[in-house]
């Protein structure tokens, strides 16, 4: 029973000295549907991690279902209502259906737990000095899961996304026994080839935001103050992206100071690699390694991990699913990504028809409907999923090259030599979605990689070529390469490579998409990293060199009645940080006078086969 407050109860409660806020509060919940514990979990060396675990009453025998999360775990659970259905987030909706027991962990040093918060803790080693990582951590909190809580079968899955999934891909390099199977949901891999923080060298501002939010205090941080409505013209007036950190007082975090002074990928990056670490450990616990197909933030970590474990032949406990999703979109609802429309609910159907059984395949005994495929990708241009016994990952001897061609063609064929040159102006760089913008509006930067193109394609900056309107298919399957020949006038560049399906002018079922020029691959490479990623060199000026990069993975049609187009520019602002296109050792700090135009010129044909390299396959290999 509850005790009366002793205050209330003198004179008819008519007295008001003490405190009107009991010592404990506790909440009736007799009548809820579930427990609610929050604990603090001690690791091995002593430090304790603020866990919440969700107990469905009369549980007996269930698995847990384990989040590590840096974004608070109360998140998870936060509204307040007697079912637990209702309280979980909308990805845990059909796991509560199931019946498991939720387990979120703060990570050390992140909101209710103790200890140093260290961004993406390298493993122990020659990074990481002390006797802890975020393999220790989930080891040790496993091991106490299954000795403390009473209802479980002592069987734990893992999962997470992005952050969340690089607390996976850490667990999985020492698992405790009792983790059975796991799923890292679009995981930050390598944060300088192709994850959150850069692409090929070219750093992402969108991250600066990041850093004071995340780094800035235990919880959350405030993102850096706006002097215009517009990140378009903010971050054109900050310069660099170094001189906005400054501005905003980034000398005091010790990660920004950490990136900033690794601007190429050296010993810090190669050290941290996570899909080389993986593969030197390699776990056999079944694991389901998961990303969008349009993911904004983490494209390049499941696909690479993925294909370097089959190479060290690990496929059999090692699934591959890509979605036609934006980031984390897998854990809402995705009947669409901006304009395109898929068939149904593609995540939650795909939660409660392959995710949830492949957890319950290890977790519960319970054999799937259906086995669960090595490769299940989302075919966009067909509306249906794809299941592949196998996926060619990035096979260069199956590109078919897709040569630029003069007259802004595009053909399978060689071209006649020749080229064609644009002004990359630094003090008008190439918007990657319309202005004005911020990169705070989530619609806008979670669809941005399928934005319509036109809206810079008649920018003089931006060079398109296109094939004739299709006659015959062409499908494609795996990771394209863009392999570009071109010189220019500065000592540095960037460029841009998008690999875009238009759409015929006119499309009676949906209008808005007559003309769509939908971006199905596309990626940024800084030129200096074209010879080592770990030592850049400048560009010598009016040389043609050769820029070669794999672009993001497809599995795609591009159908009678369109056409491919590829589009070459050498901006894509304020996301990526302008290259000043004169060389100096670190564009962090660029100076004013550094940020030069350069004429950027394109080749084609015998001065340089600039193409696109296709993994066009005569016929889907899916399985049908
Ligand atoms: N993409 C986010 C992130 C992961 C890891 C480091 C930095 C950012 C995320 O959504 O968690």
């Amino acid at each position: 029973s509850l005790a009366v407050s002793a205050a209330w109860s003198q004179n008819g409660g008519l007295v008001q000295t003490g405190s009107d806020i009991p010592a404990k509060w506790q909440k009736p919940e007799a009548d809820y549907d579930y427990v609610k514990r929050e604990v603090m979990i001690p690791m091995r060396d002593g430090v304790k991690l603020h866990t919440i675990i969700v107990v469905p009453k009369g549980a007996d025998h269930l698995p847990m279902l384990l989040e590590r999360t840096p974004y608070d775990a109360n998140f998870f659970t936060e509204k307040d209502s007697p079912h637990l259905r209702d309280i979980v987030w909308a990805a845990n909706r059909e796991w509560v259906d199931d019946g498991y027991i939720f387990v979120y962990q703060d990570i050390r040093g992140k909101y209710g737990s103790e200890g140093d918060y260290v961004m993406t803790r390298p493993p122990m080693g020659p990074m990481n000095p002390t006797k802890t990582d975020d393999t220790t951590d989930a080891w040790d909190t496993v091991d106490w899961l299954v000795k403390n809580v009473s209802e479980s079968n002592q069987r734990v899955g893992m999962i997470g996304s992005s952050y969340d999934g690089w607390t996976v891909t850490m667990a999985l390099l020492g698992p405790h026994p009792a983790v059975k199977v796991a799923a890292p949901e679009s995981p930050m891999i390598d944060g300088w080839m192709g994850d959150d923080w850069f692409h090929y060298g070219a750093f992402r501002q969108v991250n600066l935001d990041y850093f004071t939010e995340q780094t800035s205090k235990t919880g959350k941080g405030d993102s850096g103050p706006r002097w215009s409505a517009d990140d378009y013209q903010n971050f054109l007036d900050a310069g660099s992206a170094g001189n906005w950190a400054i501005e905003n007082g980034f000398q005091q975090l010790s990660f920004w100071n950490r990136l900033s002074t690794h601007p190429a990928y050296d010993a810090f990056w190669q050290g941290q690699a996570l899909d080389k670490i993986t593969v030197a450990h390699p776990s056999t616990v079944p694991t389901m390694w998961l990303q969008g197909l349009w993911d904004q933030e983490d494209m390049y970590g499941a696909i690479h991990t993925w294909e370097a474990l089959k190479a060290k032949g690990m496929i059999a406990n090692n699934h591959l699913v890509m979605g036609p999703w934006y980031h984390s979109q897998v854990n809402g609802a995705a009947e669409n990504l901006g304009p395109l429309k898929w068939k149904g609910d593609t995540a939650a159907d795909f939660r409660r028809n392959v995710l949830i059984p492949f957890f319950d395949t290890y977790l519960k005994d319970r054999k799937p409907a259906e086995p669960t495929p090595q490769v299940l990708i989302y075919n966009p241009a067909e509306n249906h999923w794809d299941k592949f016994s196998d996926w060619p990952g990035a096979t260069e001897q199956h590109l078919t090259p897709l040569y630029l061609q003069s007259n802004n063609g595009l053909a399978f064929r060689a071209a006649s030599a020749g080229e064609d040159s644009y002004v990359s102006d630094p003090a008008k760089p190439v918007p990657f979605i319309e202005v004005p913008l911020q990169f705070s509006t989530h619609p806008r930067w979670a669809t941005w990689l399928v934005q319509d193109q036109r809206f810079v394609s008649t920018r003089t900056d931006v060079i398109s070529y296109q094939t004739p309107i299709l006659t015959e298919p062409v499908r494609v399957e795996g990771a394209p390469f863009a392999d570009i020949f071109a010189k220019t006038t500065g000592t540095d560049g960037d460029f841009i490579v998008k690999i875009i399906d238009v759409y015929p002018p006119t499309v009676a079922e949906q209008p808005e998409m007559g003309g769509y020029q939908l971006p199905v691959s596309m990626d940024i490479f800084r030129g200096r990293y074209r010879k080592s990623f770990a030592e850049p060199s400048a560009i010598p000026a009016g040389e043609v060199q050769e820029y070669k990069f794999r672009l993001p993975t497809m599995n795609y049609v591009f159908k009678p009645g369109h056409r491919i187009m590829v589009q070459v520019q050498s901006t894509l602002f304020p996301l990526y940080d302008r290259n000043p296109q004169s060389y100096v050792p670190n564009i962090f700090f660029a100076q004013p006078q550094d940020y030069q135009k350069a004429t950027v010129s394109i080749e084609h044909g015998s001065s340089g086969a600039s193409a696109v390299l296709l993994p066009v396959v005569p016929a889907s290999t899916a399985i049908q």
